[in-house]
């Protein structure tokens, strides 16, 4: 393992990180609860006892899985990079922000798990109107959403801070990174925050009797494409920043990194369309522009692509492989800190090729509000983004709480990689193929003995289910590692962070010059949302009461 440096992490920063990490692992042990039982309801093979509703169950498994665990584990990670990589430590008010962000948010996830849990907001978590939950859920999303605001506001003013005493010098890749994810997400979340604010916590405590739904489905998807994103930055900031240390080699080239996560800050906000391609109300001419911007927001990701197959080229020809693929034997295939993120960057291949899938509209005729759509989403936030975190955790725990990875452990976070991926294999597998049967996502429904396809259907649901249980077994033994890393034996690691290349190009300063980034991104939000906009809030056809369906 690689501990020759020695650098010590702050303490009090430390139980800032400890305390988001864990967190994290909490709800991804209860989301996975969740999920093993919904396919194993799916695939027919039990009935939920009778008070737990279906929904209930999806609900919480969407919103601890796709919004807890991820933006606990974000932040937790994006604060020890931003206090390792500007100075070695946080500064009070940026710690303070943290704690804020963290209470707030906590709050808020405590209320909404209730909420949830007593069947009052079995909306899913995209919380789609007409649907109607209890307005503490929504309050208690606001809550989560506010408490994020807080923690991003202590990156950028620990960021401002350093630019302010190190004028003229390139802010460190770590911490670039870090403020766009932060930024975009600030900017999102602007969408969401409407839509609860204004659309949905009045509606629900009964003070205007009816909402307009497309206006609330647009303003909820303007926020959740680039929640995507936010996933997926930080995954990328560990392959860009940290896997080239890991491995021994270079950074390909700190401008293309910079110039990519540019790219994301552009162009992942102006495509929520995207996911409304199947509804009415929503012009054509916008769909398609906005499906064209989608088209541009892949293109970030084959720079990615690109980088890192640079990247272990260089490393495995610098220690010299020969041939076109030998420099695949000089990467460290035996440590998880490499393996398991490697693992989520190769399933990321066919994860986004299904997303290209999915943008073509005549396409997404055919997988819209199937199992497909499913199938895509758990490989890329369930692995390519869920296995790049279990991996960063198999160095972060061990930095912060002055530990070391024993090589048992190691040897348990390959198997427990490997779980995932045979798990993930065989379900999202299914969920792709029975997608394309027509097989919908969604439903409690299983077993479909009035419908002709459901003969057709039925062995990929208990598939499904199968892959459901080795994914839990998956989840049972990383919750065992994360407690296992807790208590390994003291000694000292080291932050991984990467070095740039030599060869490499230097980086131009006007890809730090936020203004002019800020002002773009701006633009094309302007030029893709006004005027459905305009059109939505115009529209006359009257709103919709409330419906509580489950
Ligand atoms: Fe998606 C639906 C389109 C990426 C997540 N997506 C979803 C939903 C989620 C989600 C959660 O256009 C469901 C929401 C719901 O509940 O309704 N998605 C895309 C496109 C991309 C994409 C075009 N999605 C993601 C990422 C996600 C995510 C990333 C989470 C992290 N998605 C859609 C659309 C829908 C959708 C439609 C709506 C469907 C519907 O009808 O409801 C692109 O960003 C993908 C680009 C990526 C690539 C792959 C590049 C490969 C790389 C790998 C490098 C590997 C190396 C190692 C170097 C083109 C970077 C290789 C080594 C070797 C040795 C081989
Ligand atoms: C939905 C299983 C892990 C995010 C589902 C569904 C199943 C499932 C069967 C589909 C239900 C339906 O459409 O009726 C599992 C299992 C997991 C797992 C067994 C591992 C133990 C994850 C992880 C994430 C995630 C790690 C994200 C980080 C989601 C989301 C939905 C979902 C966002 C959609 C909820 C909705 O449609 O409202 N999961 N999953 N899952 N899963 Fe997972
Ligand atoms: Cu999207």
């Amino acid at each position: 393992m690689n501990s020759s440096k020695i650098a010590t992490f702050d303490r009090n920063d430390g139980r800032l990180v400890i305390a988001h990490i864990l967190f994290a692992f909490g709800a991804l042990l209860i989301g996975g609860i969740a999920g093993m039982l919904q396919g194993m309801v799916k695939g027919g093979t039990i009935t939920l006892p009778a008070n737990i509703g279906y929904y209930e169950l999806l609900t919480a498994h969407g919103v601890l899985m796709a919004l807890i665990f991820t933006t606990y584990f974000i932040i937790g990670f994006l604060y020890s990079g931003v206090s390792n990589t500007l100075g070695g430590k946080l500064l009070p008010l940026a710690r303070k922000f943290g704690w804020w962000g963290y209470s707030l948010m906590s709050v808020g996830t405590l209320i909404g798990v209730v909420v949830i849990l007593l069947g009052k907001a079995s909306v899913l978590y995209t919380f789609y109107a007409p649907m109607k939950a209890s307005p503490y859920f929504y309050i208690a999303l606001a809550l989560v959403v506010i408490g994020s605001w807080l923690s991003g506001f202590g990156i950028f003013y620990q960021y401002v801070q350093w630019r302010k005493g190190n004028k003229g010098k390139l802010s460190p890749l770590f911490a670039y990174m870090s403020v766009i994810t932060m930024l975009l997400w600030q900017i999102a979340t602007i969408g969401v925050a409407l839509e609860v604010v204004v659309q949905l916590i009045p509606w629900s405590f009964g003070w205007v009797e009816t909402v307009n739904v497309v206006l609330s489905r647009t303003l909820f998807w303007f926020f959740g494409h680039p929640l995507v994103y936010f996933w997926l930055l930080p995954a990328y900031i560990c392959w860009y920043v940290i896997i080239p240390k890991i491995i021994g080699g270079k950074i390909f080239s700190d401008a293309l990194a910079r110039m990519s996560f540019i790219l994301f800050l552009l162009f992942s906000i102006p495509v929520g369309f995207h996911h409304q391609l199947m509804e009415p109300g929503i012009s054509h001419f916008w769909k398609f522009l906005q499906v064209v911007l989608t088209f541009m927001v892949v293109i970030p990701s084959l720079m990615t692509a690109f980088s890192l197959f640079a990247t272990f080229e260089l490393h495995g020809r610098s220690k010299g492989a020969k041939g076109l693929f030998g420099w695949l034997k000089f990467l460290p295939w035996t440590d998880v800190r490499f393996f398991a993120p490697f693992m989520g960057m190769l399933i990321f291949i066919p994860a986004g090729a299904g997303g290209l899938i999915n943008a073509s509209n005549q396409m997404n005729a055919v997988v819209h509000n199937t199992l497909w759509v499913t199938g895509h989403f758990h490989l890329t936030v369930a692995t390519s983004v869920a296995l790049t975190f279990f991996g960063i955790a198999y160095w972060l725990i061990p930095t912060i709480t002055g530990r070391v990875l024993t090589p048992r452990l190691n040897k348990l976070g390959i198997i427990q990689t490997l779980l995932w991926c045979v798990g993930m294999f065989i379900m999202s597998g299914s969920m792709h193929i029975v997608g394309l049967l027509g097989s919908p996502r969604r439903t409690a429904y299983n077993v479909y003995d009035d419908h002709p396809d459901a003969i057709l259907w039925m062995p990929y649901h208990v598939a499904m289910a199968v892959g459901g249980i080795i994914l839990f077994a998956g989840v049972v033994l990383i919750i065992y590692n994360i407690i296992s890393l807790m208590r390994a034996p003291k000694g000292e690691t080291e932050y991984p962070i990467g070095e740039v290349s030599e060869a490499s190009e230097p980086t131009p300063r006007f890809l730090e010059n936020w203004k002019l980034w800020i002002t773009v991104a701006v633009i094309l939000i302007v030029i893709a949302y006004t005027i459905p906009f305009i059109d939505l809030i115009g529209n006359t056809t009257p709103g919709s009461p409330g419906y509580v369906t489950w």
